[in-house]
C-alpha cells in the first residue's frame, strides 16, 4: 500500500490483490447454490469453508485475506449493481481535490499521504465525546463488507465493494443527544501534505478543509457507511485513508473523505460544494434523473469500466440512485425540485 509510516493493520502487498473476476465468480456461484440470501450475513470463516469446496486452496486464500477482518453483508449485494467496478479504476479514476483537480490527480500525488497517526474526533451534541485512533477505528465496531453503486453528480458512476460500518453504529456509541438535527464532517486540513489546500487553482476553489453535511435521521439510516477499505483492503490514499463516509443514494460529494471531524448540531452546517456553487449543489444533494444539473443532464450515467473509451456503458440513472425503498421515508413531503 502507499502509507509513508505503515500501520500495523495494513500488511498487504499489491500482489495480494484480488482479482474482481475472482471476486464477482464467487458471489455468482454462492448465489446459485443458495448460500447469499436476502439479509444472509456470512463471517469470513465461513466463506474459508465454503470456498473450500472449490478445491483451489491459493485463490480460496486470495479471497480470504484481508488487512481487515470483516464479514459480508449480502443484503447490499442487489442486482441491481451490476458487475463490481474493477479495483484498479476504482482507485485511479477519483475526485479527491485536496490533491487536484483532475482524475488521475489523487492517486498521483497522495501517495505520501501519512495517515499514522490519526485522530477522528466525535462531539458537540452528544453524550460522550470520542477521540479514535486508527486500532480504535478497525476494532470498536465489527466490520463488514458492503457493495454500493456510488453515482458523481458529473453523471458518471461505479460499483464499489467498501469495507466498514455503519455511521449510525458510531453516533449510537456517542450517545446523540434529543435535540440533535445534522451532522457536520470535516476533512483534515494539512496543506503541507495536500497540495491543492495551498494553492487555490490546484485545489478547485474549495475553501478548505473540505465540510459535508446530513440531517440526522440520513445520518442514522443504515444505509450510511463509514469506510476504512475497499476490495478487503485499506482504503489507498486517493480513495479517502484512513476514513471517509459513503452515502450511496446521494451524489459523490456528499461521501466526504479523510475525516478528522464529526461533529453532531442542532443546525444545518454548510457545506463544500454548496459554498462554491448554490444554484449547483443544494445540501440534499439526493441522485434525482429528474432534477438536471443547470449544465448538464442527471437522466443517465456512464459506467466507469465498462466498455472501452468509445463504448462506454451508459445507464439509466435511478431515483436516489436506486436506493429508494430504504431512504424514500426520509424525504417525505419534501419538494425534491426545490430542496435539491
Ligand atoms: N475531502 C474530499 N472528499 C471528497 C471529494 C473531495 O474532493 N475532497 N470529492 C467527492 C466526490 S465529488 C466524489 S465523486 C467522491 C469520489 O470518491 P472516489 O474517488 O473514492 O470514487 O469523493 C467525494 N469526497
Ligand atoms: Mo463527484
Amino acid at each position: 500500500m502507499h502509507f509513508h509510516k505503515k500501520p500495523s493493520w495494513d500488511k498487504l502487498k499489491d500482489s495480494d490483490v484480488t482479482p474482481e473476476s475472482v471476486f464477482n465468480d464467487r458471489r455468482r456461484i454462492l448465489k446459485q447454490m443458495g448460500f447469499l440470501g436476502a439479509g444472509a450475513l456470512l463471517s469470513s470463516n465461513a466463506n474459508a469453508g465454503i470456498f473450500d469446496l472449490f478445491g483451489d486452496k491459493k485463490e480460496t486464500q486470495q479471497f480470504i485475506r484481508s488487512d481487515l477482518p470483516y464479514t459480508q453483508n449480502i443484503e447490499y449485494d442487489s442486482v441491481l449493481n451490476g458487475g463490481l467496478t474493477p479495483e484498479s479504476k476504482i482507485t485511479s479514476h477519483n475526485n479527491f481535490y485536496e490533491f487536484g483537480t483532475s482524475k488521475q490527480d489523487p492517486a498521483e500525488n497522495s501517495q505520501g499521504f501519512d495517515v499514522d497517526p490519526w485522530q477522528l474526533v466525535i462531539e458537540g451534541e452528544v453524550e460522550h465525546p470520542l477521540r479514535l485512533n486508527l486500532d480504535d477505528l478497525t476494532h470498536l465496531i465489527a466490520l463488514e463488507e458492503r457493495t454500493y453503486r456510488l453515482r458523481c453528480v458529473e453523471a458518471w458512476s461505479m460499483v464499489v465493494p467498501w469495507v466498514g460500518f455503519p455511521l449510525a453504529s458510531l453516533l449510537k456509541k456517542a450517545g446523540v443527544k434529543s435535540n440533535a438535527t445534522h451532522v457536520a464532517f470535516e476533512t483534515l486540513f494539512d496543506p503541507e501534505q495536500m497540495p491543492g489546500q495551498k494553492s487555490r487553482l490546484m485545489g478547485g476553489g474549495i475553501h478548505y478543509p473540505y465540510v459535508e453535511g446530513l440531517t440526522i435521521n440520513e445520518a442514522m439510516n443504515d444505509l450510511s457507511f463509514l469506510a476504512l477499505g475497499l476490495y478487503g483492503k485499506t482504503l489507498p490514499p486517493q480513495n479517502g485513508a484512513p476514513i471517509r463516509l459513503v452515502v450511496p443514494w446521494k451524489y459523490g460529494f456528499k461521501s466526504i473523505k479523510s475525516i478528522v471531524r464529526i461533529r453532531v448540531m442542532d443546525r444545518q452546517p454548510p457545506t463544500s460544494w454548496n459554498q462554491l456553487a448554490s444554484n449547483e449543489y443544494g445540501f440534499y444533494a439526493n441522485v434525482n434523473p429528474n432534477v438536471d444539473h443547470p449544465r448538464w443532464s442527471q437522466a443517465t450515467e456512464r459506467r466507469i469500466g465498462e466498455g472501452g473509451l468509445f463504448s462506454a456503458r451508459r445507464i439509466n440513472t435511478q431515483m436516489f440512485n436506486g436506493y429508494g425503498e430504504q431512504v424514500a421515508n426520509l424525504y417525505q413531503g419534501l419538494d425534491l425540485k426545490r430542496h435539491f
